[in-house]
């Protein structure tokens, strides 16, 4: 059994490596040495890895005084390493359990082998073993596809082959010295086998902003690396072979990477002289292959002429804009953005002008409504714009309405002075010049929020860049209590001014709280009079999903029961959250439940409702503000708290009411609600004066005196 030195350079990987570690640990094949060299890591990363050396012997520990970047900490690794073969390792990358066993049993005695590689946001994926291994060792037609565009690694090498042919990583490389030292050797070896089986796994890391992964910082810098790489592989004149490849991934790299950063201009004076030099190392004659379209756009750059290149740029971005706009799946949509950044965007913008939406303009409701009523009711000089994914509903004013994604929509958001949204708005409407946005969010936070989540189980794994991107248009945040202040200054890294009056949707709990106006809603509602009232409103799963923003929920407390025990004195109202898709046929139970799901506004439930069941929703800190007795359901509160979310909050300690985890445990406590709410009469106080405090019924009057009227 020969040895296998694995070189793994860390910088501040804190979190990965416990996952990346066991990972090498545990290989199958054990005749390893793993030479770790700390990078000038942070404290909590270095110490980890002292830990970790001093538990197997198999690991040595190098600490670079400071910080020298990747291809330094692998070169130096390199002079460090005894094994007969050597493999680079990525610290918050993992593999499968047999990756290097199968790579050992198949170089033999080639100088290089390749594995291959899978990208994936979540670790669970490392489950993945492939059995039966024979004959597995594939022949590659073009061996420079043996290298991802930006992962090179991933291929086992024999020492004596990298010694001898002095093939070093290139240290003044930022990002892609990896690169620099792959392409060489692939030049240099005619025949280089590839085990698809032997996997290695790539993190893409979930936090772009806060905890970057290398090809994840500043893309003019990476930009930069980038071309660099390329200079000097052109430099090196490898084969015809090696600069071929070389040339077309500059061109790609042109096409995709940079034609998109140059659609904002001041990213052409960042990076053109970069581009310049790289470019003109291709031969002349090979640039005229290309098509007439991109050789309008690197000829000026080649013969170092700015101006036009600029002047070509703009046009070409709008040419590949209408592009878009015909190769679009719906092209309506596609058009009407066009419009907004190109037309609506460059007109100016509305003084007196007011845009609304709640909830994703599936409802009229929530902060925004209380918001525009207050807005109406004081300042009539504003004109008002509401967006619904209906229109045509019934509120009180005039406010014109929209249809969500309407060439209308796209026009009032430009020209809005305001805009009042309790959620984030699509990532690519730019803010419009002078636009102030009120961002009023949607609940006191439970579950973690965007940076303080670890990882992202959702439909959508960009889910903190793009929060990011779009939190930062946001001018004024409404915060219902101290604990939400301070959870979304660090969890939506916002340091703006936050209106710290209570909710405005919670105004009405106390404006509205009495029999005359309770009954009306009733009516309204047609409820009957004669009955009290229990109100189900469970939040939603983020691993239950049908596809981005639809969400799945299946009903986990047995109605029929219900019905069967408390149907004389109570009815049901149940309200799914806004994210669920389906709708729950609980036609069978006509008059003991009624679906309030589609219905525009929780707070008139709230209002009329005499207990509260939810689960880990954030209605339950609305709720409060009333003091009626509340129960949780939390038939899955391990896999909710550990698995998918993290929370704020201890359950068990914080909350003002039981946690149930049966439909029996619920009709026991719905039957025994006196006794219940004594029992957590003094946990209530707690609760009410840790997160209703500031609550007082004039939150929106507040509000809008600071938006609109600058007080
Ligand atoms: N909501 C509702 N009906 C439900 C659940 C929620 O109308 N069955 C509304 C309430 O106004 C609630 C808001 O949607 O306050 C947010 O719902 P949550 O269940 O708390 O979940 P989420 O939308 O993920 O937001 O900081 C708050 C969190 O981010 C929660």
């Amino acid at each position: 059994m020969q040895k296998v030195s694995v070189i793994i350079p860390v910088y501040n990987t804190e979190e990965y490596l416990d996952k990346s570690f066991e990972s090498l640990l545990n290989q199958t094949y054990t005749n390893l040495e793993l030479i770790v060299i700390n990078d000038g890591s942070n404290e909590a990363t270095s110490n980890k890895l002292k830990q970790f050396a001093e538990e197997d012997n198999r690991i040595q520990l190098y600490e670079l005084p400071e910080r020298k970047g990747v291809g330094h900490a692998r070169n130096y690794g390199l002079t460090k390493a005894t094994g007969k073969y050597i493999y680079y390792f990525d610290s918050d990358d993992y593999l499968s359990s047999n990756t290097l066993d199968l790579l050992v049993t198949y170089i033999k005695n080639d100088p290089v082998i390749s594995g291959g590689i899978r990208t994936t946001n979540f670790v669970n994926s490392y489950a993945v073993i492939f059995q039966g291994i024979q004959n597995k060792k594939q022949m590659v037609e073009n061996r420079f596809n043996l290298i991802k565009r930006d992962a090179s690694v991933n291929f086992l090498f024999r020492r004596d082959y990298l010694i001898d042919n002095g093939f070093r990583h290139q240290e003044d490389l930022g990002i892609y010295s990896d690169l620099s030292f792959i392409v060489p050797i692939i030049a240099e070896t005619p025949i280089i086998y590839h085990v698809p089986q032997a996997l290695y796994f790539r993190r893409r890391r979930n936090d772009p902003i806060k905890n970057p992964s290398l090809s994840q910082v500043n893309p003019i810098i990476k930009a930069k690396d980038y071309l660099r790489m390329c200079v000097n592989l052109i430099e090196m004149n490898l084969n015809d072979e090696a600069k071929d490849f070389i040339e077309k991934q500059l061109i790609n790299y042109y096409r995709k990477d940079i034609v998109k950063l140059f659609e904002d201009e001041q990213n052409i004076d960042a990076l053109f002289e970069d581009l310049t030099k790289a470019l003109q190392k291709i031969d002349y004659e090979n640039l005229q292959k290309y098509d007439w379209f991109l050789k309008r756009e690197l000829n000026p750059i080649v013969n170092e002429n700015k101006k036009t290149f600029k002047r070509r740029n703009s046009r070409h971005q709008l040419l590949r804009e209408v592009k878009r706009v015909m190769t679009a799946k719906n092209k309506k949509r596609r058009l009407y953005r066009l419009l907004y950044s190109r037309v609506f965007l460059k007109m100016p913008i509305k003084e007196d002008l007011v845009f609304f939406e709640s909830f994703l303009a599936k409802s009229y409701s929530d902060s925004p409504k209380a918001v525009y009523e207050e807005l109406i009711r004081t300042n009539k000089e504003y004109k008002t714009v509401w967006s619904f994914r209906e229109t045509g509903k019934d509120i009180p004013g005039k406010s014109a309405q929209v249809k969500r994604f309407s060439l209308r929509y796209f026009y009032y958001l430009a020209r809005a002075k305001y805009w009042v949204s309790n959620s984030r708005m699509p990532r690519y409407l730019k803010k419009p010049e002078g636009n102030i946005y009120l961002q009023t969010w949607h609940g006191t936070p439970l579950k973690t929020l965007v940076f303080d989540i670890d990882e992202i189980y959702s439909a959508d794994p960009n889910y903190k860049a793009n929060f990011h991107e779009q939190s930062r248009r946001w001018d004024y945040l409404t915060s219902p209590n101290e604990y939400s202040t301070k959870i979304f200054r660090r969890a939506f890294d916002y340091d703006k001014p936050m209106l710290e009056y209570g909710y405005p949707r919670n105004d009405v709990l106390y404006n509205k709280n009495n029999e005359e106006n309770i009954n009306q809603i009733k009516q309204k509602l047609n409820l009957p009079m004669d009955k009290k009232l229990v109100l189900y409103a469970p939040t939603w799963r983020d691993d239950e999903f049908f596809s981005r923003g639809n969400y799945k929920f299946t009903l986990k407390l047995d109605l029929e029961k219900l019905q069967n025990e408390l149907g004389d004195e109570y009815i049901v109202l149940l309200r799914t959250h806004y994210h669920i898709a389906n709708e729950l046929d609980v036609s069978e139970y006509e008059g003991f439940v009624y679906d309030f799901s589609l219905y525009d506004d929780i707070a008139e439930l709230y209002l009329v409702s005499d207990v509260l069941i939810t689960d880990y929703s954030s209605v339950f800190f609305d709720y409060a503000n009333l003091k009626r007795p509340m129960l949780f359901f939390t038939y899955d509160i391990e896999k909710y708290r550990d698995e998918l979310r993290g929370m704020y909050l201890d359950m068990e300690k914080d909350l003002p009411g039981p946690l149930l985890m049966t439909t029996k445990e619920v009709i026991h406590a719905l039957k025994n609600i006196k006794e219940v709410s004594n029992e957590y009469a003094q946990k209530y106080d707690e609760f009410y004066d840790r997160f209703c405090k500031w609550e007082d019924g004039n939150a929106s009057e507040k509000t809008v005196e600071i938006v609109f009227n600058n007080k």
